[in-house]
């Protein structure tokens, strides 16, 4: 229902995106993405991106222009294009750039020069850059809006950068996302955030990259979304295909994944219970999904980011051009990224969801879908049209 594609590199004048999909009449404007824009980048309005983010970050105001698909101020229906100019571009414009021919294990450079026979390591890195993420989290926040629109929010925070890990058991979701907030570093717990910090300055030190893992929360999402008539109906695969779409994602749980396979299948439910003139789920192991339908309780997915590929530590590596072993040449990265990612994961759950909105709920005005989604049942008794007469089925 929803589609969005994007387009440019790293260092090349500007990142395209166009979404599609998007109703007519919703009020848009540049200025209401700017916030996840710079999120993305590590900080936010008052706050600076935190130690081991990419000096790039210091570089780039990423600001994007509406370039269509919005009229006095509102959605026309039309796909909405999106620009972002990368200010980096100014030094590599007209500059003979040194040949690049030593690929950094697992980054682009050599899978993409195998697949599209490149005669430099160069252009496989520009399109595989995160830096492409900037022009989706634009779109994404046009489909934060529209969810907003309708009551649903969408938040994350990270649980672990490296071996630094929190707990966070005791704060509700609300907590967690409102904490995350406040720390560049996007962890609730502020014993957290110096761990992780002090884990990143180490790495920092000694030429290391870091991984971690971080956790995407929406709240307000209706029953019903999604589907199990089809594998690719299924909220988990269309969640799932969204977080793995970012680059260095390795890992994708919903609810509480892969600790569930562990467990007796009493204990891994969650219990359906009466509360008043409700049906109710006193605990939320299955993240918000049943059988690939959205249950009405919280979304939750689980990322898992491996380590950023470029480090100045050096690693084994061959030349390309002339076939000896050698060892990798560092460029300027990140040394860690998870709480960007993270944000970029947020953006993707947004535009999973409205996907699944529209589907549902799907109309040609912003008035017709919230119509659609205000009728949506949410679980009550009297929701129910069920008999107890037998039936024959077949
Ligand atoms: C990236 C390398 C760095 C990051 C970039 C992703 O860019 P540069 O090569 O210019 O230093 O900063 O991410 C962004 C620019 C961004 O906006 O997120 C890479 O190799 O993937």
């Amino acid at each position: 229902m929803i589609r969005l594609i994007t387009a440019g590199e790293s260092h090349g004048p500007a990142l395209v995106a166009v979404l599609e999909g998007i109703p007519a009449g919703m009020p848009l404007d540049a200025s209401d993405l700017q916030s996840d824009l710079l999120r993305r980048q590590g900080g936010s309005a008052s706050q600076a991106a935190y130690r081991g983010a990419s000096p790039r970050m210091r570089i780039e105001r990423d600001q994007a222009v509406i370039l269509g698909g919005v009229m006095n101020g509102k959605t026309t229906g039309a796909p909405i294009a999106l620009t972002i100019q990368n200010l980096d571009h100014e030094k590599w414009k007209g500059r003979a750039v040194d040949a690049m021919t030593i690929p950094r294990p697992g980054h682009a450079d050599l899978a993409a020069a195998i697949k599209y026979g490149y005669d430099d390591l160069r252009p496989g890195l520009e399109r595989a850059s995160a830096r492409e993420t900037a022009a989706r989290m634009a779109a994404c926040s046009v489909c934060r809006k529209l969810l907003a629109s309708l009551g649903i929010r969408v938040g994350s925070y990270v649980v672990r950068i490296g071996s630094a890990a929190v707990e966070l058991a005791a704060m509700t979701i609300e907590e967690r996302v409102a904490k995350a907030e406040e720390s560049a570093l996007r962890c609730p717990s502020s014993k957290g955030c110096e761990q992780m910090q002090a884990e990143i300055d180490r790495a920092m030190k000694a030429g290391e990259t870091l991984g971690g893992v971080f956790e995407v929360v929406a709240l307000g999402v209706p029953p019903g979304l999604g589907g199990c008539g089809n594998w690719d109906r299924r909220m988990n695969s269309r969640l799932g295909a969204a977080m793995f779409g970012i680059p260095a994602i390795k890992g994708v749980e919903i609810g509480d994944g892969f600790a569930l396979a562990s467990l007796p299948g009493t204990q891994a439910q969650d219990p359906i219970r009466r509360q008043g003139g409700t049906v109710v789920r006193p605990s939320n192991h299955a993240g918000g999904i049943e059988a690939g339908i959205t249950n009405g309780q919280p979304i939750v997915v689980r990322a898992a980011m491996k380590p950023i590929a470029t480090t100045i530590a050096p690693q084994e590596s061959v030349n390309l051009a002339g076939g000896e072993t050698t060892e990798t040449q560092y460029e300027r990265s990140d040394f860690c990224a998870v709480p960007r990612a993270a944000v970029v994961g947020e953006g993707m759950v947004c535009l999973a969801l409205a996907d699944a909105v529209m589907e549902k709920c799907g109309g040609d005005s912003l008035a017709e879908v919230r119509e659609r989604f205000d009728r949506l049942p949410r679980g009550s008794i009297s929701d129910f049209h069920l008999s107890t007469e037998p039936k024959k089925f077949w």
